[in-house]
């Protein structure tokens, strides 16, 4: 008997991909048989590592937070960030899994990105939150290829051209190892105290040329200053931004005259391990990710490589936050998964009321809930991962480009306030037992919380919607006639198949997909209102409505297709559910309607804010 007559059986973690059918069924509709075929071996066996021993050094590097010693005994300045063991085998594991070279290797062409996503999706919320530095890394591999690309296309390479590219290749060869003792992590530092969303506005490092003579991309330069937030502190190198500056002091900032310019820094310490240029002023003491070392950061004349032209290092590192921002989408979903997938186990271990939780109509409705947001997360994320594969394979139409552009801030905009809205309900699941501490659940809910913070907030990710679709106008009708000729494929496929499908369920997918038409012009109206004027004040006060009703369309979209192709009716009901829960406003929104929406909204946004 146990200690107190009670003993309650905790929820169980199977494979994390054979588990997990919705996955594997996405895989199977967007991969050819076989490049899956030769991929799933590994995401099997993957996917039971991350159910055992990964998890466990995930939560083993949650108990063991890293700390800051910041003087020897002896008194002198060492700023060591010590890591705990699980942390750093962590990071070995993700070099041999090959988390981030898979995206580079390119073994499955076009489809390389998407199958590496979707390990990451595995690997996400057993991680110990290493998938953070994995997305920077990931980020600066990308950028190192690109930069790599444009050096190559030029003939005449000066000497200091020359050195860049051999920089840059030996960073990318260390980023994208399989081998533990050669791999190394990358930060991204942008974030100053002065601001991480206006990150011009906000950036007050200064670089200074090392030879005055010498400023081209490929030059050395001094940086002084202070980085508010860097994660991933016990990194090998790191992406800066920093504001380019003359020996006299006159600002190279470019042609708009604000400009920041990037640098690649190697983060370096001599033999006794002191930092070079750099002082680890403290670690944040954060509400979770707990595990990561997320460092204050003097930077005291600290060397680095500049990798962009003067003023340009916000689209440089644009290519970077793409990625990271997919990373983030992919932990979204993973989070989700996650709590979903211990709440399917717990409700058939937990009784109330005389029966399990499983046999309760109630319970079974908020699963349902739990799994069909988790399954738009994931689709969305895997949608954005295969339109970026195509990109990096020379693959994407310009059309695939104008969907990726707009998609990547959408997916993580949306996936990251689902995931926490998701997870708070997945924790509620559990009773009582999802508030404490030694389940491991609420790890889940105070990680999540930070995945809607940074790599750009909500708000400032639908003001880059905005942007998106104010800077190119096939942007706004690329997306509308995409999401209309896939509802009519889905629709048409249903038909077709007339309720012979494995289920013979096709009816509802047909309603999902008259839903979805329907919504289709309120989308439209407003979509034309926001590409009219993008950066007027009524566009700023519904972005974000904007941005949700986007995602949730594409994401009706994509569960309607999936179904119509699978035929099966879990997959129709996913859609149908979907369209039923988050569509029903949109079919109303007339252009008259939404100006005039806007407008009070502006005035409510006013008085209600305490702005007036
Ligand atoms: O938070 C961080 C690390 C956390 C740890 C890693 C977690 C990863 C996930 C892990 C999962 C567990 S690092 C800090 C991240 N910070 C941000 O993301 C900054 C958020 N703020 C923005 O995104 C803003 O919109 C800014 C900084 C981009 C606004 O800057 P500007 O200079 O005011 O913007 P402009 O003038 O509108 O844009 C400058 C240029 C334009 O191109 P040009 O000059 O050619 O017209 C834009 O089109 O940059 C281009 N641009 C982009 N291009 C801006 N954003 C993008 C983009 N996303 N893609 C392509
Ligand atoms: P602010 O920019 O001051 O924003 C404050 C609020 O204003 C936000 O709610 C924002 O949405 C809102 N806002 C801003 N502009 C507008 C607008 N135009 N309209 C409406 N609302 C607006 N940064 C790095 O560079 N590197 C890292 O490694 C890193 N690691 C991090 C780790 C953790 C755990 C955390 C929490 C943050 C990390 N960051 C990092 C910083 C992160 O990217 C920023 O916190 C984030 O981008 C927001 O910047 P901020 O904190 O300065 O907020």
């Amino acid at each position: 008997m146990a200690p107190h007559g009670f003993l309650q059986d905790p929820p169980a973690l199977g494979n994390q991909l054979t588990e997990d059918d919705f996955l594997v069924s996405l895989l199977r509709r967007l991969v050819p048989a076989d490049a899956l075929d030769d991929a799933l071996p590994d995401l099997e066996h993957f996917g039971w590592e991350v159910a055992t021993t990964i998890k466990q050094l995930g939560q083993q590097a949650e108990r063991e937070a890293p700390t800051l010693q910041q003087y020897d005994a002896w008194g002198a300045r060492t700023d060591t960030v010590v890591t705990s063991p699980a942390w750093r085998e962590l990071k070995a594991v993700s070099a041999r899994e090959g988390l981030v070279a898979a995206a580079y290797e390119r073994r499955h062409g076009v489809h390389s990105r998407l199958l590496q996503v979707a390990k990451l999706y595995c690997f996400g919320a057993s991680s110990g939150l290493f998938n953070c530095p994995l997305a920077m890394t990931d980020g600066a591999a990308r950028l190192c290829e690109l930069l790599l690309e444009k050096q190559g296309q030029d003939a005449a390479a000066t000497q200091q051209q020359q050195e860049l590219a051999a920089a840059l290749q030996d960073a990318f060869r260390h980023l994208t190892s399989r081998d533990a003792k050669l791999f190394w992590t990358s930060g991204q530092w942008m974030t100053e105290r002065g601001g991480g969303s206006d990150v011009v506005g906000g950036t007050e490092t200064e670089a200074l040329a090392e030879d005055p003579s010498h400023t081209a991309p490929g030059s050395w330069f001094r940086l002084h200053g202070y980085k508010w937030f860097t994660s991933a502190a016990d990194g090998e190198i790191s992406m800066a931004l920093a504001r380019e500056r003359s020996a006299s002091g006159t600002a190279n900032s470019g042609s708009t005259g604000r400009g920041l310019t990037l640098f690649l820094v190697p983060v370096t310490r001599d033999a006794d391990g002191r930092p070079q240029g750099f002082e680890v002023v403290r670690l944040k003491d954060k509400l979770g990710t707990r595990q990561l070392p997320t460092a204050e950061l003097r930077l005291a004349g600290m060397r680095a490589l500049k990798v962009s032209p003067a003023g340009r290092g916000v689209p440089a590192i644009a290519a970077m936050v793409n990625i990271t921002r997919l990373h983030n989408s992919a932990a979204a979903a993973s989070f989700m998964r996650r709590i979903t997938a211990l709440a399917q186990d717990y409700a058939r271990r937990r009784a109330a009321f005389g029966s399990l939780l499983i046999h309760q109509p109630l319970a079974q409705r908020t699963l349902g809930w739990l799994h069909l947001h988790t399954a738009a997360s994931l689709a969305l994320t895997l949608e954005v991962a295969h339109l970026q594969g195509l990109l990096e394979c020379g693959g994407a139409s310009a059309e695939a480009g104008h969907m990726l552009r707009l998609l990547t801030p959408l997916a993580k905009l949306f996936t990251a306030k689902e995931a926490v809205a998701v997870v708070s309900e997945g924790i509620e699941f559990f009773g009582g037992q999802g508030y404490i501490e030694g389940t491991h659940l609420p790890i889940i809910l105070r990680d999540a919380q930070v995945l809607p913070i940074w790599e750009g907030t909500t708000s400032v990710l639908s003001l880059d919607v905005l942007r998106v679709l104010g800077g190119s106008p096939q942007a706004a009708a690329t997306f509308l006639r995409q999401c209309s000729a896939r509802i009519a494929a889905a629709s048409k496929a249903a038909q077709t198949a007339g309720g012979s499908g494995s289920s013979g369920a096709q009816a509802p997918l047909q309603q999902a997909c008259m839903a979805l038409q329907r919504s289709l012009p309120g989308v439209g109206s407003r979509l034309e209102a926001a590409v009219a004027a993008p950066t007027s004040p009524a566009a700023q006060v519904e972005a974000r409505q904007l941005a949700f009703a986007l995602a949730r369309l594409f994401v009706g979209v994509l569960l309607a297709e999936h179904a119509a192709w699978s035929g099966e009716e879990e997959h129709t009901l996913l859609a149908s559910e979907w369209c039923q829960e988050c569509l029903a406003a949109e079919g109303a929104a007339t252009s008259s309607r939404l100006q005039a929406e806007a407008q009070a909204q502006l005035h409510t946004a006013r008085v209600l804010s305490g702005a007036d």
